[in-house]
């Protein structure tokens, strides 16, 4: 007979509160009869990630049993937020914990707030990572997440307090101390003679230890995982130092390993160059390369059957170092011949880039890179010598096209081109939007794109977390209209509901819910904040990190010159402004100085404008501090704007507009990155479009430069608003100086040029607002029409047009 774990029924409420009660007795060693909110969300969390471990085991041993081809994501990031809900969701047991938990006399949504975020990322691309895993494991598909065990995550932005997340105990990971590979940094290398081997031996060596995170799919038993690293020393201790009395030596070793993975690197489309940084990168990669060699090499097959097994998406360039550790491993430790090796490599890998800015490329300075991965450097040598042969085999005599292509950058000192080295290693290459993926094409890989490969997956993000954990209401008012809840795995289905636009009762009952979505901001601005806001104005979100180029300026300076326009105008003319209340959240990078500045100005404006009384309830301004994935999840469901107004060509995709449209909230946007998709499938009279176009910004931008005109020309409308800042109307006047300079002097983001569309955009948004029936219709066409941006479609394309993986999923006994 099967030696079966305990099993709970998904609706059996008492012993699923037997379970909870059991972790407060023996897990936590605490009494039942005394326990706080925390004790209570601790013992939950154990309860449920019970529930998880089963199935996470299923579907391990049944991997292992049938070995599908499987596709591992490698992320620098991973943003999950917080997971009970999500995973009482997922399992469909919510009403059970619900009910389990009130048995014992608490209210489960106070629980869920007692849990932190587990923050390990920035922004758009580390949300993105956990939206895609969640929905690996919803679409049955093999496949595992790698990444890195930060102690100390993305860092605030006006206290620079950083966030501890784990200075509680973490239910949510499960620590796998007899999972750990060496790693080595520095040392010397030996060429093996009349070979292409070498030996890397010396530097330092230090383990990476496994701890995983179950992801259970919705309604399927599949659960993923996610495998992050954390480092550790080899030996806790040195005997010798210890022997000889030394004791700080005897430990230093052990807290310097410690420190490779201490910190989350807080920039955002912004290169540091920090010799620590690539440390993680390869410690990360190099790790998770082990681990899936070592589950490969099980199977016992050649090693030219790898890429039937196994295929890696770097998200980012930020894991390419792990094309040159395959190398490595393949060439060094395995004896395959190099172009065996090659061939290999490069039907195993494939990259997404998510960013066109310049700034944003990472190029290691080679000195850095070859004193700590010596051999590494030696087969990027090997890989670029063989594709620049290549290259000026097809461009004879076209040195200056060699030169652009390089994976090495001349110069003093040269440069390690991240990019070109993914791209030349990878199978495929894709951008994260249709304007995007022909950007990349036609400029920053201009060059490189001659191969084939390139291609196009539109991001997406999951609905489950993104409406039916967001928006409770929301997605019951559609599973109730649809009479099935099918929608939440087939994101396409709630497009049925856009003739429902027409539907009076059906819209009373969608406005209604934003209405309540937007009392429960108000209560958690006036509970935190201590500021009232008017539900019955406009909410417009601005939520995403700070960004020059993602142009909260022009959304700031539209307030001030609605501010002015307020304080100008005369009762009669008050009566026709409509309310708003302008919500920005998000964090700027602690070395960006422009982003701190613009920060400081919204909290300025704020204080001002929310205490003059010639404003009245006609604005308010709200900067939300700590913006986070749960902080989001309140914000997304009350939006009635979602402002995406980056310059055009800027924005590889945006996410945050996706969120905002499947929850009702209009587009006021770009056409810029998935801005253009989400505007066609809406359709542009249920959008407000404005700005300069991608194809002209280049134009605009170098006659800003080149054929100075004063701002007052450019837009008067905006020199107004900075003779009000510099005026002091907002405190400190001076101090704006550098983020005003910007703009007067190049004004490479257009901000002044794009300033006078964006005003008439706002126009239109307020001369809807005063028909609610209309506003209402277009906010149901909003998000009925977003069925194409699911994290479920964009991994069903990454899975058939990349990866050529396959469901499969854990039979249901
Ligand atoms: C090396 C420093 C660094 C760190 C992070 C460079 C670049 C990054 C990320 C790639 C930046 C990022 O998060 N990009 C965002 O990716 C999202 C997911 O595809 C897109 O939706 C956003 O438009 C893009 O800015």
């Amino acid at each position: 007979t099967a030696i079966e774990a305990e099993q709970v029924d998904k609706d059996d409420v008492q012993g699923v509160a037997n379970t909870v009660v059991r972790h407060v007795t023996t897990t936590l060693a605490r009494q039942a009869g005394n326990l706080d909110e925390l004790g209570a969300y601790q013992a939950t969390a154990l309860s449920v990630r019970d529930q998880l471990l089963k199935r996470w085991n299923e579907t391990t041993s049944y991997h292992t049993k049938n070995a599908p081809k499987r596709v591992y994501y490698l992320s620098i990031e991973w943003l999950m937020g917080r997971t009970l809900d999500n995973a009482v969701l997922n399992l469909d047991m919510r009403n059970t914990y619900e009910s389990a938990t009130q048995k014992l006399g608490f209210n489960f949504e106070d629980l869920l707030n007692e849990e932190r975020d587990a923050a390990l990322g920035n922004g758009g691309l580390g949300r993105l990572a956990a939206c895609y895993i969640d929905s690996m494991a919803t679409l049955n598909l093999p496949g595992w997440g790698y990444g890195l065990r930060q102690l100390i995550s993305s860092t605030g932005e006006q206290l620079e307090a950083p966030d501890p997340w784990l200075d509680r105990e973490n239910p949510w990971e499960i620590p796998r101390l007899d999972v750990s590979y060496p790693i080595r940094f520095y040392g010397r290398v030996e060429a093996i003679p009349n070979s292409s081997r070498a030996i890397w031996s010396g530097g330092n060596e230090c383990l990476a230890v496994a701890y995983d995170v179950p992801i259970p799919g919705f309604a399927t038993k599949n659960t993923a995982n996610l495998r992050l690293w954390a480092a550790r020393p080899i030996q806790g201790f040195d005997l010798n130092s210890f022997n000889a009395g030394n004791y700080e030596a005897s430990v230093a070793s052990s807290s310097d390993a410690e420190n490779i993975t201490r910190v989350l690197y807080p920039n955002d489309n912004m290169y540091a160059g920090k010799e620590l940084r690539l440390k993680q990168q390869y410690l990360w990669c190099s790790a998770s390369l082990q681990d899936i060699l070592r589950r490969y090499q099980k199977l016992n097959l050649p090693w030219d059957q790898l890429p039937d097994y196994v295929v890696i998406q770097m998200n980012d360039t930020h894991p390419t170092i792990s094309i040159v550790e395959l190398m490595r491993i393949l060439i060094d430790e395995e004896e395959v011949p190099y172009d065996v090796a090659w061939g290999i490599t490069t039907k195993v890998f494939a990259y997404t880039n998510h960013t066109v800015l310049p700034e944003a490329l990472e190029k290691w300075p080679l000195p850095l890179f070859e004193n700590l991965l010596p051999r590494h450097l030696q087969i990027i040598y090997t890989i670029n010598m063989n594709f620049l042969n290549e290259v000026a085999k097809r461009f004879p005599g076209d040195m200056d096209r060699i030169r652009r292509m390089s994976i090495i950058e001349e110069g003093t000192p040269k440069f390690v081109r991240m990019a070109h080295l993914a791209i030349v290693g990878s199978f495929k290459v894709n951008g994260v939007a249709a304007l995007h993926s022909q950007l990349l094409q036609s400029t920053i890989f201009r060059d490189l794109k001659g191969r084939d490969g390139f291609t196009n997956v539109t991001n997406g993000v999951t609905p489950r977390r993104w409406l039916l954990q967001c928006n409770p209401r929301l997605a019951q008012l559609i599973t109730d209209t649809l009479g099935s809840e099918h929608w939440l795995v087939n994101l396409k289905q709630i497009s049925q509901l856009l003739p429902m636009a027409d539907n009076a009762e059906f819209r009373h009952a969608f406005r209604e819910i934003k209405i309540e979505n937007k009392a429960r901001l108000a209560d958690v601005l006036h509970s935190e904040l201590g500021l009232s806001v008017d539900v019955d104005s406009i909410f417009t979100c601005q939520i995403k990190r700070l960004h020059e180029y993602k142009r909260q300026t022009l959304n700031l300076f539209g307030i001030i010159h609605r501010y002015l326009r307020i304080k100008k105008a005369t009762p009669q003319e008050r009566k026709k402004i409509a309310k708003h209340t302008a919500i920005f959240a998000g964090k700027a990078a602690p070395g960006y100085y422009i982003a701190k500045l613009v920060i400081r100005l919204i909290v300025n404006v704020a204080k001002i404008v929310n205490h003059d009384p010639d404003v009245g309830d006609l604005l308010r301004v709200v900067f939300i501090p700590d913006y986070s994935v749960s902080v989001a999840e309140v914000l997304i469901p009350a939006a009635d704007v979602s402002v995406q107004i980056s310059t055009a060509g800027t924005e590889a995709s945006g996410t945050s507009n996706m969120k905002l449209g499947l929850n009702g909230a209009l587009l006021l946007g770009t056409v810029d990155g998935a801005n253009v998709e989400i505007a066609e499938d809406v359709g542009e009279d249920n959008a407000f479009l404005l700005g300069h176009l991608a194809a002209d910004v280049e134009a605009v931008r170098y006659s800003n430069s080149y054929n100075p005109t004063s701002l007052e020309e450019r837009s008067p409308e905006l020199a107004a608003v900075f003779k009000a800042i510099e005026a002091g109307t907002f405190g400190d006047g001076h101090v704006y100086e550098p983020l005003l300079k910007t703009i007067y002097d190049h004004d490479y983001y257009l901000v002044s040029n794009d300033f006078g569309s964006y005003l008439a955009a706002e126009n239109l948004v307020d001369e809807l607002w005063a028909d609610q029936e209309e506003w209402t219709k277009k906010s149901i066409r909003t998000a009925f029409a977003m069925g194409s941006f699911t994290s479920d479609r964009s991994v069903q394309d990454y899975a058939d047009s990349i990866w050529s993986i396959e469901p499969d999923p854990v039979p249901e006994n």
